[in-house]
């Protein structure tokens, strides 16, 4: 089976919400020396694109999207360990923290964006989903954050990353610290028009992004 047959296989995996396939298709990449980033970019992350479209439509309802998520989350779980190996021993280049924003539950792809930083040498703490603003401003002071990557996946969470720039200028710390929004609604008009240091598309992005800005 060549690489393009699995990665359709992958896809199905997730629109069937089939986990234990996921797995199997997960192990396989990694016995096969697949590159486990293509496996997720080509292969699982088009399945649960199409579930998203298909939920966006009423073609299936909040509990299949919640199997097919599941069953995403195995597989890059999977892969995402052995993306964060492959970055060697960290000689770590500058301290972040990465979250979901206060509202939203959506946690695949900031931890894949998590997941990439630390496989590119940056030491990343996760402070998970649902985060308040507060949390965020904190966590950065605390630990002299370099950069603050900050997800938001509906519409109606957006504004809270907003919420997280203007509450950096009010603790006095938003010159200390670089600010990289993403998220599947979000765009880089978005993040010019919320004050952000860059925007980024998908977790390779947000590692180029993430040195750029910090001159690494
Ligand atoms: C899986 C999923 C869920 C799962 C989440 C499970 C989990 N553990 O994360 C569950 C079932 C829980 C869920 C719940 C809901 N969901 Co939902 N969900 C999705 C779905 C299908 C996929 C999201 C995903 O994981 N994608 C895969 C990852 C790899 O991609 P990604 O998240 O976009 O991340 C990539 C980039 O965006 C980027 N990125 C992400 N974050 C960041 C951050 C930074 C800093 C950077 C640089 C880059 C970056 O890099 C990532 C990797 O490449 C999307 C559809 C879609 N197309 O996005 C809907 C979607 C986001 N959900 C939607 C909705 C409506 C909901 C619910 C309100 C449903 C409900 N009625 O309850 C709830 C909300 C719960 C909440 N309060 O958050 C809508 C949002 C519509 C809108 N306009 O806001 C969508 C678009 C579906 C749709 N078409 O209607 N959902």
């Amino acid at each position: 089976m060549d690489n393009r047959e699995l990665f359709v296989e992958m896809q199905q995996s997730i629109v069937n919400y089939d986990e234990a396939e996921a797995i199997r298709l997960a192990k396989m990449t990694l016995e096969k020396g697949i590159d486990p980033a293509l496996a997720i970019n080509e292969g699982f992350a088009k399945g649960i694109q199409i579930v998203g479209n298909m939920f966006g439509k009423d073609e299936i309802y909040l509990p299949e999207l919640v199997m097919s998520a599941d069953a995403m989350t195995a597989a890059t779980d999977i892969l995402g360990e052995a993306i964060k190996k492959s970055g060697g021993k960290a000689k770590y280049l500058a301290k972040g923290i990465a979250g979901t924003v206060k509202g939203d539950i959506h946690v695949i792809g900031i931890n894949l964006v998590a997941t990439f930083l630390v496989a590119n040498g940056f030491d990343i703490e996760f402070l998970g989903v649902d985060i308040p603003s507060s949390v965020f401003v904190e966590k950065a002071r605390e630990l002299k954050a370099d950069i603050i990557l900050l997800s938001a996946l509906l519409t109606t969470t957006m504004p809270s990353q907003k919420e997280v720039i203007d509450d950096l200028k009010e603790a006095g710390i938003r010159e200390n610290v670089k600010v990289i929004v993403g998220g599947a609604p979000v765009s880089q008009d978005w993040a010019d028009k919320i004050g952000a240091d860059g925007y980024g598309q998908n977790a390779s992005a947000a590692v180029d992004v993430a040195k750029k800005l910090l001159g690494i």
